[in-house]
């Protein structure tokens, strides 16, 4: 009974000592909105990346965030987490009250993942949500109230399948927000862009599935357990 305790607990430190993969948390390689006010106006310096829909006029933006995944070298990831920090636009004014809902999708096309941070513009961009869907996936959609200042974290099993999905290294997240403006709530979201030197710019954590070795490990401890069992019973 002792040695099967003991293979018991070898098998259990096994598994947690491997099983907690390495968490990694990426900064975006490059980010910008763009505007379709200004459809050749690039803002991929800017301190803020902003969302807002506006379909009656031209003031519809729509935020680009590319992350370099070339550090996970294709591992597998089991969760995956996008990070904003809403800030104050200080553009339009907005109620409290309001809820307004945003859809983040992931570009598929990767073809299209080159788009360039000081370079990328509302008539060059690869995709534009309402009108242009080409090579879009949607990773889910979320809620805020108001300007919904604050960390914001988006996690959902579309965004970890399109994650693992990748082939050339490039992850390009597009940030939409689907409600249209409501009336005199004209007001812009903004989040912190990786430019912005007072809050933390756009992130994305992932965590690795557990390396094989520990699977094999974990199964010849029940194979020992197996073996011990049977011993016993002869
Ligand atoms: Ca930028
Ligand atoms: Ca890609």
């Amino acid at each position: 009974m002792r040695h099967l305790m003991t293979v018991l607990a070898v098998a259990l430190f096994t598994t947690l000592s491997f099983s907690t993969a390495q968490a990694l948390t990426l900064t975006a390689a490059k980010d910008s909105y763009i505007e379709s006010g200004l459809p050749s106006t690039n803002f991929g310096t800017a301190p803020v990346d902003l969302i807002k829909r506006q379909d009656n006029t031209v003031w519809t933006r729509i935020s680009y965030f590319g992350f370099d995944l070339s550090s996970l070298s294709h591992t597998a990831i089991a969760d995956a987490t996008f990070s904003l920090n809403f800030i104050d636009s200080a553009r339009g004014i907005t109620s409290d009250t309001i809820n307004y809902s945003f859809e983040l999708f992931g570009l598929t096309n990767e073809s299209l993942d080159g788009w360039g941070e000081n370079s990328i513009t509302w008539d060059n961009s690869p995709s534009r949500v309402y009108t242009n869907a080409d090579g879009l996936a949607s990773l889910g959609t979320f809620s805020l109230t108001g300007k919904g200042l604050g960390a914001f974290d988006f996690t959902s099993q579309a965004f970890v399948d399109f994650l693992n999905s990748d082939t050339n290294d490039i992850a390009t997240l597009v940030l939409a927000r689907t409600t249209n403006q409501i009336g005199d709530n004209n007001y812009i979201h903004a989040v912190a862009s990786r430019e912005n030197t007072a809050v933390a710019g756009p992130r994305l954590a992932v965590t690795p599935i557990p390396e094989p070795s520990t699977l094999l490990l974990l199964g010849a401890g029940l194979v020992g357990i197996g073996l011990i069992g049977r011993r016993k019973r002869n």
